[in-house]
């Protein structure tokens, strides 16, 4: 199978801590080539690339029969059920159902205002779309508040959908980890809970796939 990957986006990020999680190799010892999509030189957007994902977007999973997966979703939910023991996405019906609903949050509440932040309010993000500042100050401010949401939330909990470490953390970890300095949202001193769930999540093996 080849990953379509860049390592500085935070899509295949979360694909590759997913892999971490489950010990996968991505090395292609273990049946996965990594593809660099070098998007700072717009490999995304080559007609190659476009043959493959027309949408231009990184993660793209190739499988066996040559069947595209997009979505980073879909391809940690491929590899869940392709390798079932250590699961991410949930067990019984509703662990799956609570993991699903902290997934979607952090994804929607935090990844996205952290990345809409870089995207529209820092420079760099310039070749990356067609900037709106203000809109990235107020998806800024929007961040800021979630994490302060979340770290009210953590006071109780070890992980972000409770007992058990699932793909909801690496949402959530991938997007403070790669947005904290480029959108400027760093985990503030007083944010203690959401400090030591991160500090807990950077002390796992996952993290030498990032
Ligand atoms: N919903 C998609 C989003 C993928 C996505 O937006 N990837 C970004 C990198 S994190 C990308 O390829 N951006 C290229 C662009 O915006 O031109 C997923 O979950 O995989």
């Amino acid at each position: 199978m080849k990953l379509y990957d860049f390592k500085y986006a935070v899509s295949p990020m979360r694909v590759r801590m997913f892999l971490g999680e489950k010990g996968i190799a991505i090395d292609g010892s273990q049946g996965i080539e990594l593809i660099n999509v070098d998007m700072m030189k717009g490999e995304h957007r080559s007609p190659e690339y476009r043959a493959i994902a027309p949408n231009g977007l990184v993660p793209s999973l190739v499988v066996t029969d040559n069947t595209v997966l997009q979505e980073t979703m879909a391809i940690c939910r491929y590899i869940e059920l392709e390798h079932p023991e250590n699961p991410l996405l949930g067990s019984s019906a509703l662990e799956q159902a609570t993991i699903e609903m902290w997934q979607r949050k952090m994804e929607m509440e935090l990844m996205m205002p952290t990345a809409m932040a870089f995207r529209h309010a820092n420079p760099m993000a310039k070749m990356l779309e067609d900037q709106v500042p203000e809109y990235g100050e107020k998806m800024r401010e929007r961040a800021k508040q979630r994490m302060n949401i979340l770290n009210k939330e953590l006071a109780n909990k070890t992980f972000i959908a409770g007992d058990t470490f699932s793909v909801a953390d690496i949402t959530a970890y991938c997007s403070i980890k790669f947005f904290k300095k480029l959108s400027d949202t760093p985990i503030l001193p007083e944010q203690e809970n959401l400090q030591r769930w991160y500090d807990s999540i950077n002390t796992r093996p996952s993290i030498a796939w990032l």
